[in-house]
Parts: structure tokens; sequence; C-alpha cells
């Protein structure tokens, strides 16, 4: 399995808040380069379909709420062993607790509203990726 692509989202609480310009910054200082990226607006159904692994769990609802509320940026990056670096690029789910200097330590605000998404694996990133963008879209 490839390990040089991982997908990644821009969540609405950050992009609402215009910090998706810092974000890909700190994204391309990080040394990923961008194979597909756009902007879109998930109805309940498309934010169900994406998060269908947490399905049971007590959060999927206002995850699922939150999700759809506004604007995303989803993206496709390149680095080598690009899940497990943009995963320490990202930080700890909580942002209370992520490492100081990631993405989610500086523009995160809670467990839910966490700024970004990063795949946890590289079967997921491909997963994901092929959720939004057709293979003829990811350079
Ligand atoms: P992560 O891989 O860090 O994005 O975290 P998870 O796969 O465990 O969770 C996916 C998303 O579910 C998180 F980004 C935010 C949401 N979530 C909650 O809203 N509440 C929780 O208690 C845990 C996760």
């Amino acid at each position: 399995m490839s390990n040089d692509i991982t997908f990644s989202i821009i969540k609405p609480d950050a992009l609402g808040r215009g910090d998706a310009a810092r974000i890909l910054c700190r994204i391309a200082e990080a040394g990923f380069s961008i194979a597909a990226l756009k902007m879109l607006h998930m109805t309940k159904t498309q934010a169900e379909g994406f998060y269908d692994v947490h399905r049971e769990r007590p959060f999927f609802p206002a995850l699922v709420e939150f999700m759809s509320s506004g604007p995303v940026m989803v993206m496709v990056l390149r680095h080598q062993n690009a899940v497990e670096e943009f995963r320490h690029l990202v930080g700890s789910t909580d942002p209370a607790r992520a490492e100081p200097g990631t993405i989610r330590a500086e523009f995160g605000t809670d467990v839910r509203m966490n700024a970004v998404h990063g795949s946890d694996s590289p079967e997921n990133a491909l997963r994901e990726a092929s959720y939004f963008f057709s293979s003829i879209e990811i350079f």
C-alpha cells in the first residue's frame, strides 16, 4: 500500500474563522504538497457517510451536525510517510491535549471543533480521498 498520500479536511470551525490560509501555510511549511483541493459544504448524509465508522458512537449526531454546519476544504496531501507525518503535525484529537506547535493546539477549540481532520491509516487515506475526489482530480 502506497504511504505517500493522506487526506485532510479543514473543518467548518477553522474555515468560518478565516484560519484556512494560515493552516495551509503550516501544511506547506511542514513539507506537504497539495495533490487535490476543493471547498464544499457537506450535506448531513454526506457527513454521515464520511464518518460511517463512528455511527454507533455517542458523539456521532453532534459530529455530523458540526461537519455539515458550514463549508470545509477537503484535500489530498503528498509527503513521504504522509499519514503518520500529518498526524504529528495535526496533534491529538482534543486540542487541550495536543502538543504545543501542532495545528489542533493552535487552531482547535474542543474535541469536536478541532480544526482539521487527518486520515489514521493509508487504507483510510485512499478511501477518504476517493469519497471526495475522482482519480483524475488527484495529481
Ligand atoms: P482523530 O483521528 O484524531 O480525528 O479522532 P477520532 O477518529 O477518534 O474522531 C474523529 C472525530 O470525531 C474527531 F475529529 C472529532 C469527533 N469526536 C468528537 O466529536 N467527540 C469525541 O469524543 C471524539 C471524537
